[in-house]
């Protein structure tokens, strides 16, 4: 595979960005009736278009949109030109639907292929695709990514973590993908056969698909001895592979800017933010065929910024805070769970596996209620023994002490209820939700 498109000049970058979109815009003018009405109400002619700078004089689209034009209304292909259909994996309402030609599908594979490469697989290594196969687009996205790259892959889709871990000890692959959350539970069942890191076959983790923080980055590589990475995407773009993590780098991901233009607008505004200050990541396909999308509004909030460090010339975005959806506002706080899980990291003991669930009263949310799990060896450090009294004391002063430095870090009530290891609900494969509804 060639990647030199990562290594492009800036000048080279922007200019190819431009004449794609120029392209995309002609080719939407004469292929969709969405977009052509929507040119029309805002008076825009096609030579106002001149380069990518001109991208924000374009309409934003939103999810609303593809849900008004259920299922087909946006595609720009006939029925007979597509190769494939997915759904983006949102449990409420009716799913988006997104369309792909044989250009697409190719399209997906090579930025899936550069996301792996990039988290440091390598031609003839084994995945272990623990994704989703289905009309989500993990499975298939990663299955289709990791055979262009020149990949072997085993199938195995998610659930049924025993099974994954035999066959993981038995074929020995060198890279895993699945979401974070899975990932701990994978690492959980490994650990309790008392299978040690340095034991285990898996070299890279691609883990995506749902927020992360660098506590569970922690645990697992910790625990299953791999450099883990996050690869960031959604249906209504491509898939997976819209952004990804290099594993020498870590702490933000490259944006397949060629492919996959980003912006950051204010939520509120819907105006640029300025560069480098946090807002809703608005993304323009430059490249797609059949339901190529202009400033689809992800929903998701990041920043995006360029490292100095960085191998490749292409710009980097933080890792996703939360969607705007998931946002929860605690008597006037505005707070991601993702903020909650940053601050666990920095309380020693504390396992990442958590749920929040909103306290309310008159309607308002007042405070959080936490279930959070800690680690068995911090109770064997402390020489206590779960169900004693002093097991109970040492708890409620633990439980206290999250409260505070949640308290003090994101300016939140919290009641903490701790739980030993492994004993809360766990991943079983898929996206996890972090957040419950009060009983
Ligand atoms: O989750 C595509 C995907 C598959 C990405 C496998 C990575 C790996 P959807 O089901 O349409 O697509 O969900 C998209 O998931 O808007 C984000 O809110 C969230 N999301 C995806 N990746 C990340 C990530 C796939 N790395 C929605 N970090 C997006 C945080 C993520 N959130």
């Amino acid at each position: 595979m060639d990647f030199s498109v990562e290594y492009l000049q800036l000048d080279q970058l922007r200019q190819l960005q431009s004449e794609r979109l120029v392209n995309l815009v002609v080719y939407l003018q004469e292929k969709s009736d969405f977009y052509k009405g929507k040119f029309t109400e805002s008076g825009l002619s096609l030579s106002d278009i001149r380069s990518i700078e001109d991208i924000s004089r374009l309409p934003i689209t939103y999810k609303q949109d593809l849900r008004d034009y259920y299922p087909f209304g946006l595609f720009t292909v006939p029925k007979n030109e597509l190769q494939r259909i997915h759904c983006s994996s949102g449990t409420t309402g009716k799913p988006t639907v997104v369309g792909y030609t044989k250009e697409d599908v190719d399209l997906l594979s090579e930025v899936v292929a550069r996301s792996l490469h990039a988290a440091g697989a390598r031609p003839g290594m084994q995945l272990h695709n623990a994704y989703g196969y289905g009309i989500f687009t993990g499975g298939l996205g990663l299955h289709y990514g990791a055979e262009k790259l020149g990949m072997s892959v085993l199938p195995i889709s998610g659930g049924m973590t025993t099974r994954q871990v035999d066959l993981i000890i038995d074929f020995q692959p060198e890279v895993l993908c699945c979401s974070p959350s899975y990932a701990l539970t994978i690492a959980d069942e490994f650990s309790k056969r008392g299978i040690s890191a340095d034991e285990i076959s898996l070299k890279y983790a691609v883990l995506g698909s749902e927020p992360w923080t660098e506590l569970i980055r922690h645990h697992i590589e910790k625990k299953l001895g791999v450099h883990a990475t996050n690869i960031y995407g959604l249906s209504e773009i491509i898939g997976p592979g819209v952004s990804m993590e290099d594993f020498e780098e870590k702490g933000g991901s490259y944006i397949w800017e060629d492919h996959f233009y980003p912006e950051i607008l204010d939520p509120i505004t819907k105006q640029p933010v300025p560069f480098g200050e946090e807002g809703v990541l608005v993304i323009t396909t430059l490249t797609k065929k059949a339901m190529p999308l202009l400033r689809y509004w992800t929903n998701d909030i990041t920043s995006l910024y360029y490292d100095k460090n960085a191998k490749r010339t292409m710009v980097k975005m933080k890792p996703i805070l939360g969607r705007a959806d998931d946002m929860l506002i605690v008597r006037g706080v505005n707070i991601y769970p993702s903020q909650i899980e940053e601050v666990f990291s920095h309380i020693k003991g504390v396992v990442p596996n958590y749920y929040l669930t909103p306290i309310e009263k008159e309607q308002m949310c007042v405070a959080l209620h936490i279930d959070v799990e800690i680690d068995d060896e911090l109770v064997t450090a402390e020489n206590l023994t779960i169900n004693s009294g002093e097991y109970l004391n040492f708890t409620e002063n633990f439980g206290k002490s999250i409260e505070n430095e949640i308290k003090r870090r994101v300016g939140i009530t919290t009641t903490i209820k701790i739980h030993a290891q492994d004993s809360l609900p766990k991943c079983e494969g898929g996206k996890i939700n972090r957040i419950l509804k009060a009983k």
